[in-house]
């Protein structure tokens, strides 16, 4: 009775937790009005130390203890049964007792997610304080797909072995079960390699001393890291717990540039000129022709293949230079001796050995969808399409087991919209397009979906370098909610529109990543201005702030704002750890441009001359790397009085083809030049306080490793 009682107290005292609102949406979901009290003397039960495991992982969540055996009133038992799907389980939350019950360990770890998302947000902060009401209900779940994957490029930005456990904890909230690993690429090589360790000891790690360029951004100090065997173990071990199996990726023929600086002697041998690049030699493919390359990868794969319990072993295939199997003599024997007109059937050549060495250890491949492009390829291999929803489609027709990554949906990298960071060459897309992707709307055939072996999102990292890579939040920000519409889409359930997907995510899920830690994006709030003052809602009962460019800190919107200058204004939404973009009105975003004129010591590019960047047209290029002392002069026709300038080399979006480090001077008669900024990432902005005659960036570095500077148009506010 005084249990009961107790019970009635807590009940009344305690939150409730929310209403389902589960991602991804199970298949079946049934609320009942009555509850069931969670108290510090539940325990976790399952039937034997197999499952002791989950019982532990659920104790990190829910700190209670666990116990072997059959349970009793008021328990949480987890067990498997043989008769569900592999991946599916059932939960039951009664009066009693909460049961989960799984096809397996997988479908039993799917359900203690769903069972974190039916308790309050607080299980994932470690701030749960028990009791705790939860409501009954019946779930019965299983996803559509076996395949539901995340890409993490660490060879561009190196992340750490605790970041990439991170990773894995949040995408296992969200039922992601693959971890597609790309650990080697042209700028970096992340694996203990024991047979060869000068991989990874020199390859980990680029600028400064290494002979690895530092292509993207500016490091005069040694930058990078790299995993060894047993944190990689140890790394598998963790993610099997969670329900993720790791895959990774040597990316072979091209992206090979890092192993090439290391084994020069992997390349083609013709001569190459290097004079663009001041004697760096950039190239990236293996000489298919050269018979000892496949000794090396045959040792390198065999390390990879023992490490990886995973059936499948990625080996890349995306984006082959041609151009160097084309100049190169004993490449050019062998398409005369197999009768090939196409490299293609070159690098299929190549890929086979691969696979063929592969099978010797019992794995299959995995490949970009470029490997399959002749469908040479055996069928048993993985393909995956990046390039477009017409490549994925492609290679089921082929007859591939295939896994839809189309950049233009799923490339996490790609920015969200047209003023923020990250890329552009796929798209530009937030997690509404991300979560729209349907098969049968992309004209996926039913034979076509049939092979379809699951969906994979991917987070390329070389933008991410240019934003503290120390921390997060940058990758956070990309990912999140895009993964929460992904896994949707991979898990299969019936879908609702986007509408009532983002209201589950205003309704619960925001509180669950919050929880969770995640620096995730809010939608950009709306800014209007009207008779000179602002109107700035967001809705997702975020805060709003505002700031007065060019300066750092942040005011508190409390709903009026009066300004002649809008073009002053940003705002932001911020909830926690998330952010929205900054947005303003578009008067924020007027450039002028006025005449000016750029010369330079560097040789120009003759079809991307620096006229270009004067005429504001295009982004212009050097013919070679900078190197220290090299400058770049604009002059105004008439002196300049503006509010901000800023001045960049490099790529339009990505922190390559810049200065590697410089500064800039100004001058407001032409003659006398005043050292004002430091060049980060290549670029700079300055908000001069006198009229500007001309600008002048100076270079203090020897080398980009890139053919070429870029130079970007000015871009001037008033
Ligand atoms: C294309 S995806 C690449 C990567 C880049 C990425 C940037 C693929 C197979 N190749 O090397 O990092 O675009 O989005």
């Amino acid at each position: 009775m005084r249990n009961l009682l107790l019970s009635l107290i807590f009940v009344a005292t305690c939150a409730i937790s929310h209403a389902a609102n589960i991602v991804p949406q199970p298949t079946h979901y049934k609320a009942y009005s009555s509850e069931i009290v969670v108290t510090r003397q539940t325990r976790i039960c399952v039937p034997n130390v197999a499952l002791r495991v989950d019982a532990e992982y659920l104790r990190q969540y829910l700190p209670l203890e666990c116990e072997i055996g059959e349970g009793g009133e008021g328990d949480i038992v987890l067990r498997t049964s043989r008769n569900l799907e592999v991946e599916g389980y059932q939960i039951e939350v009664n009066q009693h007792n909460i049961e989960i019950v799984g096809g397996s360990r997988a479908g039993l770890f799917n359900g203690v997610q769903t069972l974190l998302q039916m308790l309050p947000a607080e299980v994932y902060s470690g701030g749960l304080s028990l009791p705790i009401v939860v409501g009954c209900a019946e779930v019965e779940d299983s996803p559509k797909y076996p395949y539901r994957g995340m890409m993490l490029d660490v060879a561009r930005t190196w992340f750490d072995v605790d970041k990439v456990k991170r990773y894995i904890d949040l995408l296992s909230h969200h039922k992601i079960n693959k971890l597609h690993f790309h650990l080697t690429d042209d700028e970096g090589w992340r694996i203990e390699i024991k047979s060869h360790p000068e991989l990874a000891l020199e390859g980990g790690f680029r600028g400064g001393d290494s002979p690895i360029a530092a292509v993207y951004g500016a490091w005069g100090e040694r930058y990078g890291g790299y995993y060894t065997q047993e944190e990689l173990k140890r790394l598998v071990a963790y993610a099997a717990v969670r329900n993720v199996e790791i895959i990774p990726e040597i990316d072979l023929p091209g992206h090979s540039r890092t192993i090439a600086k290391l084994h020069p002697e992997i390349l083609c041998p013709f001569e190459y000129n290097t004079a663009p690049l001041l004697g760096y030699d950039d190239r990236s493919a293996w000489c298919v022709a050269r018979e000892e390359n496949y000794a090396l990868l045959g040792d390198i794969l065999a390390e990879v293949a023992q490490l990886f319990p995973s059936q499948y072993i990625y080996i890349g295939g995306d984006e082959v230079d041609f151009s160097q199997w084309k100049s190169c003599p004993e490449c050019n024997r062998l398409m005369r001796e197999h009768g090939f007109d196409d490299y293609h059937l070159l690098q299929d050549l190549f890929i086979g050995r691969l696979v063929d060495t592969l099978s010797r250890y019992g794995k299959l491949p995995a490949v970009w969808n470029e490997s399959a492009r002749t469908a040479t390829l055996t069928r048993q291999a993985r393909v995956h399409g990046w390039e477009s929803v017409e490549e994925c489609r492609k290679a089921t027709s082929k007859g591939y087991r295939t896994v839809v990554m189309p950049g233009q949906y799923f490339y996490f990298d790609m920015r969200q919209t047209p003023t923020e960071a990250g890329h552009n060459w796929a798209a530009i897309f937030d997690a509404e397009k991300s979560y729209s992707f349907d098969l049968a709307k992309q004209g996926f055939s039913l034979q076509q979906q049939e092979r379809i072996e699951g969906f994979e999102a991917a987070f390329f990292s070389e933008a991410y370098i240019a934003h503290n890579p120390a921390s997060c939040d940058y990758v956070d920000y990309m990912l999140f909610p895009r993964v929460c519409a992904l896994s949707e889409v991979a898990w299969g359930s019936e879908r609702s529109g986007w509408q009532a997907f983002y209201t589950r995510l205003k309704d619960s899920h925001y509180d669950r990543m919050e929880a969770m830690g995640i620096a995730f994006r809010l939608f950009p709030p709306k800014v209007k201005y009207e008779d000179g003052e602002f109107e700035v809602a967001s809705d997702d009962g975020s805060k709003l702030y505002y700031r007065i460019d060019g300066t750092d800190e942040e005011h508190l919107f409390d709903g009026h704002l009066t300004a002649d200058k809008p073009q002053l204004y940003t705002f932001i939404s911020r909830r926690g750890l998330a952010h929205s973009p900054e947005v303003a009105h578009k008067s924020y975003y007027k450039t002028v441009r006025p005449a000016v004129s750029i010369t330079s010591s560097l040789p120009e590019s003759l079809r991307y001359p620096l006229s270009r960047a004067a005429s504001y047209s295009a982004q212009a290029w050097s013919r070679r790397a900078g190197k220290s002392g090299d400058w770049i002069l604009y002059t105004f026709d008439k002196v300049q009085d503006v509010r901000s300038i800023r001045i960049k080399t490099g790529n339009r979006h990505l922190p390559k083809n810049i200065f590697d480090a410089g500064y800039v001077e100004v001058s407001s008669d032409g003659k006398t030049f005043e050292r004002i900024a430091e060049l980060y990432g290549g670029e700079a902005t300055i908000r001069p306080k006198n009229g500007v005659k001309a600008i002048r960036v100076v270079c203090t570095a020897d080398g980009n490793g890139c053919r070429h500077i870029a130079v970007q148009p000015l871009e001037i506010k008033q």
